[in-house]
């Protein structure tokens, strides 16, 4: 696709008024131009993410309106034509003439490089927007754009193309009564960007996560696109307490009602939520002025204090505690626990290399009281919750401790270093760890058939039989106890945990192989939420594949080709020619083929394909691994129907 250069973009007209192009015109100008001639520097990427970008910058400018208090109902649309329309009922933007710029407010934010949030710059602007840049930037990138503001009883017009403005500012009376609001419309550039296909999940996604983080506001998301028309809409009253519930959907849970806290320290406004289930695993989410934080900061850590010192606390008042027992750990209380902790702040300071920590120090205090205070208060509102959660924290306690003798002798054994390695192991002949492949393949027999069929040089076996232990629901020492988990470890070599360790990694690529069925699906899900769990910067460095066998062999004549979807085969069929017969196979598990066919099909470095797993959006990640591994059944069922195909193509 040809890329549109700066200089193509054409020069406004100039009619009579030429006297008018002035020097803030040759600005706005250059501006438009920086950011067409590099756009990922304003939005990042030009693919479908960037892209998606321009949707969440128009539609933060109508969160900012909500927090701010003036706004609750954003109805985003995708015209079947790829438009995208986004309409808020705020209080529309400002039209009046801006001082430096001598043009209306509007099209000062419309085309003027940072402009949008220096506008009507209250005490108390809280303003979200993943990178902030603003819509100009949308405008600059889009080939067409047009916004509509509804105020003083008026309809104000203006349209653009490639960021520069088609004519003034239009005004007409508004028929019948007066509302107020701001509709921007825009059509991204398709030569700017590699694709205008939007994803209608991405970006639902994140109104959801942007609905339960203003609480109360409506979001209403349209496809109109032909063939797959849908809607969608969210209100959460609940505000993060529903996302709390959410996510423990299918769980047993030790109180019915997460706990809720909603508090303006100072300038910080702090709302959280917390509820646990009864399993093991910890997940902890924050949110900075609607941005996720996933490295955490202050606000979490803020959190995590007033949880350990409030549960201590009560836990030595009510006698739960003796005086000679150790206070429970951070770790001790978490276990199990659903927690969002969301703040808004006039400047939040975004910190690490993604910027995706929240560094300022004093919202740490302003979380602690906030937390400490209202948790105090429920515990001893509600006994039996407190009963339950301070239980569940000294079981974890003694868990812990038992954990660690069992992982000691573990250790102490040479258990799990790899330098006693499982019987069932095939190992490669190769010692660089860069060189190497595990095959985790399930089943003994398709074992056998895969240590016959690779090359024994870079490519190790480990044979699993049946199913794996659902870590999901078992705690540390159980998940020791259980053999192909500890060969697995063992195998690798790199620990797991709070001690792993990927420099220790023993094989480069670790490729989960399994038969294209439900009992195969079930079985990557074990050792994806066993990696996800315990292993998570094995995800995160990109080693984790999926190897992916052909469901179907079609001979016609004597050439044969392997077929690895459905869609694969009709193409494949529909290309045979009149008068030939097309002998078509299918291939339901790995055991079914020989040897030198599993090498050709799934592990021949040259013609195979691989999954490699990552975890696009750790939230939803979460959410999977707890609805396909928790305690309840019927969601479990429905996901696994609803993403019977996702689930081959796990992305999560
Ligand atoms: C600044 C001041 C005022 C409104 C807005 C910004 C505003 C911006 C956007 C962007 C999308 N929707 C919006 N809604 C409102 C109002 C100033 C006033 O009326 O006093």
């Amino acid at each position: 696709m040809v890329r549109q250069r700066a200089e193509d973009i054409p020069a406004p007209k100039r009619g009579k008024e030429k006297d008018s192009y002035t020097a803030s015109d040759i600005q706005v100008l250059e501006g438009l131009e920086a950011v067409r001639r590099r756009p990922g520097m304003y939005i990042g990427t030009t693919d479908r993410a960037g892209l998606h970008h321009l949707v969440f910058e128009i539609v933060d400018n109508s969160v900012d309106e909500a927090m701010a208090g003036f706004c609750d109902r954003i109805e985003v649309s995708i015209e079947p034509d790829n438009w995208v329309q986004v309409r808020d009922n705020g209080r529309g933007i400002p039209v009046d003439k801006h001082k430096t710029t001598g043009k209306s407010a509007l099209e000062t934010i419309m085309t003027v490089l940072h402009a949008g949030g220096k506008f009507g710059g209250g005490a108390y602007k809280v303003s979200g927007g993943l990178h902030g840049v603003g819509a100009s930037v949308v405008n600059a990138l889009a080939t067409k754009m047009w916004v509509e503001v509804r105020r003083e009883g008026k309809i104000h017009r203006q349209e653009y193309e490639r960021g520069i403005p088609k004519g003034s500012l239009k005004v007409a009376p508004e028929r019948g009564q007066a509302q107020t609001g701001t509709t921007t419309a825009f059509l991204a550039d398709d030569t700017i960007f590699d694709t205008l296909d939007y994803e209608y999940d991405a970006l639902l996604q994140r109104f959801r996560e942007m609905a339960y983080l203003t609480k109360g506001i409506w979001i209403r998301f349209e496809d109109k696109r032909a063939g797959r028309e849908r809607e969608m809409n969210f209100c959460f009253d609940g505000g993060v307490s529903s996302f709390v519930r959410h996510v423990n959907k299918g769980r047993n849970t030790l109180s019915a009602r997460p706990i809720y806290i909603e508090k303006v320290v100072e300038t910080t406004a702090v709302e959280a939520a917390i509820q646990y289930n009864d399993g093991f695993s910890v997940a902890e989410f924050s949110f900075a002025n609607t941005i996720n934080t996933i490295d955490g900061g202050a606000h979490l850590t803020g959190l995590r204090a007033a949880l350990t010192s409030a549960l201590n606390e009560y836990a030595r008042k009510q006698k739960f505690l003796k005086d000679d027992d150790a206070n429970l750990t951070g770790d001790d209380v978490r276990e199990g626990i659903v927690a969002v902790v969301s703040v808004k702040l006039p400047e939040p300071q975004f910190e690490g290399q993604t910027k995706t920590r929240l560094g300022n120090a004093d919202v740490q205090t302003h979380v602690r009281s906030a937390v400490y205070e209202s948790l105090t208060q429920y515990l001893e509102e509600h006994p039996s919750d407190a009963r339950r959660i301070i239980e569940k924290g000294i079981m974890a306690s003694r868990a812990r401790e038992a954990a660690r003798k069992a992982r000691d002798l573990v250790v102490r054994k040479g258990l799990l270093d790899g330098t006693m390695l499982p019987g069932k192991l095939a190992d490669c002949s190769e010692r660089d760890p860069f060189q190497c492949e595990l095959y985790l393949v399930e089943g003994i027999s398709a074992g056998g058939t895969a240590k016959t069929g690779r090359d024994r040089r870079f490519q190790a076996i480990l044979p699993l039989r049946g199913k794996i232990l659902n870590v999901e629901k078992a705690r540390m020492e159980k998940m020791l106890a259980h053999e192909e988990i500890r060969a697995l470890i063992t195998a690798l070599g790199t620990g797991f945990g709070d001690t792993f360790d990927i420099n220790k990694l023993r094989y480069r690529r670790v490729i989960i192989m399994a038969d294209a069925d439900v009992d195969g699906s079930h079985i990557r899900t074990l050792l994806l939420t066993f990696f996800f769990r315990y292993m998570r910067s094995l995800i995160d460095e990109g080693c984790l594949y999926i190897a992916q066998p052909p469901l179907y062999r079609i001979q016609v004549g004597k050439q044969h080709t392997w077929i690895y979807s459905d869609n694969e085969r009709d193409q494949h069929l529909s290309r045979v020619k009149e008068g030939q017969k097309a002998h078509v196979q299918r291939y339901k598990g790995l055991g079914e083929m020989n040897p030198e066919q599993l090498w050709e099909t799934t592990m021949d470095p040259e013609q195979r394909t691989m999954l490699q797993v990552t975890i696009e959006d750790a939230m939803r990640a979460e959410e999977i691994f707890s609805t396909l591994m928790g305690d309840e059944v019927a969601p479990r069922k429905k996901w696994i129907q609803g993403h019977a195909t996702q689930v081959k193509n796990l992305d999560v």
